[in-house]
């Protein structure tokens, strides 16, 4: 088991006060911090490196291009695909979402099909397939999520009517970003693939939490971002089986995924190269496989663990404040490292802005669930969200700021 007290020694930005306070990240849902070996990483490349890929035949090229394709076969080991043909290099989540709803929608959806999602989803998962559906005419489905909080989680009933063999991809995430709901992806892909639909995970908010393996999931497409496991900004990753992307028209055309251009066609490099348009994001991708050593040097099973500890102790201790109402599993259920909560009488933002005079980073609004907040009759929520470099002692920290929130405004 890793020192976790030690862990935060590699996080230099964690080393600051906040309004005079020492920084409590709890925003980490949004975006994880970044240790020392993954900017060393960035400085590294950009100082000695730095040269165009696929290019050149120069040193400084080969040098790019080999730590390049290196990174791809790290984060396709990171995550147990079978080729690193299958890891596709986007800006992030929502770039390999939408490549998936563009390309795949828009060869396989018409009129009378059925994409099935969920009432959970972060707009990133749900937003490209209402656009799939409209342009294809092909119908949006929601599985519903149970109880005025979520705290039932997704309908597994629900399923069964609604994986009929019209659904030809069922789209859902591994970890809601609102509920801390982990969802039995392994089971929902297995699932759909009974009725022959196709499975696009939105891994962003597990990829860093928790061990992901592609092939033990059954997952057709998986979509995740750098920036929620301690990598970059900027870079994420789409992965599809192969046997689906080798059948996939590009979705971006340009240099670099073209064989033989004439003034009349194009024809395509084979995967993965046809999906990555222009020049690529190198830096970042190098500096991603690095994140990938990171937290396999520590275990992900090791993280999963450390999350569910904190997610325990936030949701013991936040459940004695008064008047307040926390949405997703309740007290002593499974959830991931991450805790929403409301008050009635005020406002999420306030309750950030107070927590910030603290030193205390949260998150407060619909974190991109519009439509799930509206099911609960709420606007908005605050968020605490944690990681690795996260203590039981910066759970205090919170819930005295919060305490201090509330004896402002209610008295209480
Ligand atoms: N899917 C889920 C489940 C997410 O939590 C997010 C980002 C995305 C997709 C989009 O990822 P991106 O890297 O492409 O932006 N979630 C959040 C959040 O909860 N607060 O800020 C960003």
């Amino acid at each position: 088991m890793p020192s976790w007290k030690n862990v935060r020694a590699d996080f230099p930005i964690l080393h600051q006060q906040v309004h005079g306070k020492p920084l409590v990240y709890l925003d980490n849902g949004a975006t994880a911090q970044k240790p020392r070996a993954v900017i060393d990483a960035l400085v590294h490349y950009y100082e000695r490196d730095n040269s165009n890929v696929h290019r050149g035949l120069h040193a400084l090229s080969m040098r790019a291009t080999d730590a390049y394709e290196g990174a791809r076969a790290r984060i396709a080991k990171f995550i147990n695909a079978a080729d690193p043909a299958e890891i596709i290099f986007t800006r992030g989540t929502t770039e390999s979402i939408n490549l998936v709803a563009r390309s795949w929608g828009q060869a396989h959806l018409k009129p009378g099909d059925v994409v099935l999602t969920t009432e959970i989803e972060h707009h990133s998962n749900l937003v490209p397939w209402q656009q799939a559906a409209r342009a294809s005419g092909a119908t949006l489905k929601y599985l519903p999520v149970l109880g005025a909080d979520g705290e039932g989680g997704l309908d597994l009933a629900a399923l069964d009517q609604l994986l009929t063999p019209q659904v030809k991809l069922f789209a859902f995430t591994h970890i809601s970003n609102t509920l801390g709901t982990i969802i039995p992806a392994a089971e929902f892909c297995r699932r759909a693939r009974a009725v022959g639909a196709v499975t696009v995970i939105d891994a962003a908010q597990s990829i860093g939490h928790t061990p992901l393996d592609v092939q033990a999931l059954g997952a057709d497409f998986v979509a995740f971002s750098g920036h929620k496991m301690c990598g970059p900004t900027g870079i994420g990753v789409l992965y599809g089986r192969r046997a689906l992307l080798d059948k996939l028209a590009p979705d971006e055309t340009g240099g670099g995924m073209v064989v033989n251009v004439t003034y009349e066609g194009a024809t395509w490099k084979p995967t993965p190269e046809r999906f990555e348009a222009g020049t690529p994001n190198v830096a970042d991708a190098i500096a991603l496989g690095v994140a990938c050593d990171y937290l396999d040097a520590l275990g992900r099973e090791h993280i999963a663990a450390h999350d569910a500890v904190l997610a325990r102790v936030a949701m013991e201790k936040l459940s004695t404040l008064p008047g307040i109402r926390i949405i997703g599993p309740r007290v002593g259920a499974e959830r991931s490292g991450l805790v929403s909560f409301a008050f009635a009488d005020v406002h999420a933002h306030d309750i950030v802005t107070f927590a910030d005079e603290d030193g205390v980073a949260l998150r407060g609004g619909h974190h991109c669930n519009q439509p799930l907040m509206r099911k609960f009759g709420l606007t908005s929520t605050t968020r605490a969200s944690f990681y690795l470099y996260n203590t039981e002692e910066e759970i205090d920290r919170l819930v005295a700021a919060l305490r201090r929130t509330l004896t402002f405004f209610v008295g209480t």
